[in-house]
């Protein structure tokens, strides 16, 4: 997977280097890089936003500089994501489709957000999701967007070890995980289930799903209903 990132602060995904990439990067399975906007700009101060049409707080970020730089980075196969408070919610489905593209291309906006008729513009060529993290703001898009890259890379054929681990977590089954154990059996007075001791499997099996069930039902019960 080719994965392009823009964003006027590239060294937020420094980070990527650290654990994720450089794991991901090693074995080839991804190639990731990240370009800044204002490289796309063609005035002396590299300006990326205008007040917006309409008025109001903040400023919108002009759609030449996206353009520019967009037609030079999107190819026919590319999906454009445009990480934004008012866009899809992202859940593990969504990160399972994208871990299926071939080329990711991630506009990060600042501000109020990107003109509205970049996203219009692309979407008439290639496939674009305007995608959130969550009910809440960020300043910006791109810790979303680290989020984004995390979910789906771990989800590539022959990133994970033991690809047994994918199926058993959290919202896989549409079900928060259950809970985890390890020794010592007794620490500070608490001991483990005693079922995760009896080597029973069958038991191990139905005290873990009952396990899931209980805790979405009472942490998430919005999953539940869906
Ligand atoms: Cl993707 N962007 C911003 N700016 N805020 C968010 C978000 C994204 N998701 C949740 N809040």
């Amino acid at each position: 997977m080719k994965i392009d990132i823009v964003s006027i602060f590239p060294s937020y995904f420094d980070v990527l280097e650290l654990s994720l990439l450089g794991k991901a990067a090693k074995n080839k399975l991804v190639d990731v890089s990240v370009h800044d906007l204002r490289d796309a700009t063609t005035d002396v101060h590299k300006s990326v936003d205008d007040s917006p049409f309409g008025g109001g707080a903040g400023m919108v970020m002009s759609p030449e500089p996206w353009g520019t730089m967009l037609d030079g980075l999107l190819q026919e196969d590319s999906w454009l994501i445009v990480p934004s408070p008012a866009g899809q919610l992202f859940t593990q489905g969504l990160a399972t489709e994208l871990s299926g593209a071939s080329h990711l291309v991630f506009a990060c906006g600042r501000y109020e957000g990107i003109d509205q008729r970049v996203i219009d513009h692309y979407s008439t060529t290639h496939r674009v999701l305007e995608v959130s993290l969550g009910d809440y703001v960020l300043n910006g898009g791109e810790v979303a967007v680290l989020a984004m890259i995390e979910a789906t890379v771990r989800l590539l054929p022959g990133f994970m070890g033991n690809p047994d681990s994918l199926v058993e977590e959290s919202h896989e089954k549409g079900l928060l995980e259950y809970p985890s154990y390890t020794k010592p059996r007794s620490w500070r007075g608490l001991e483990v289930p005693e079922v995760l001791l009896s080597g029973n499997h069958e038991a191990i099996r139905a005290w873990r799903e009952e396990q899931s069930q209980e805790r979405t039902q009472r942490v998430r019960p919005d999953l539940v209903e869906d």
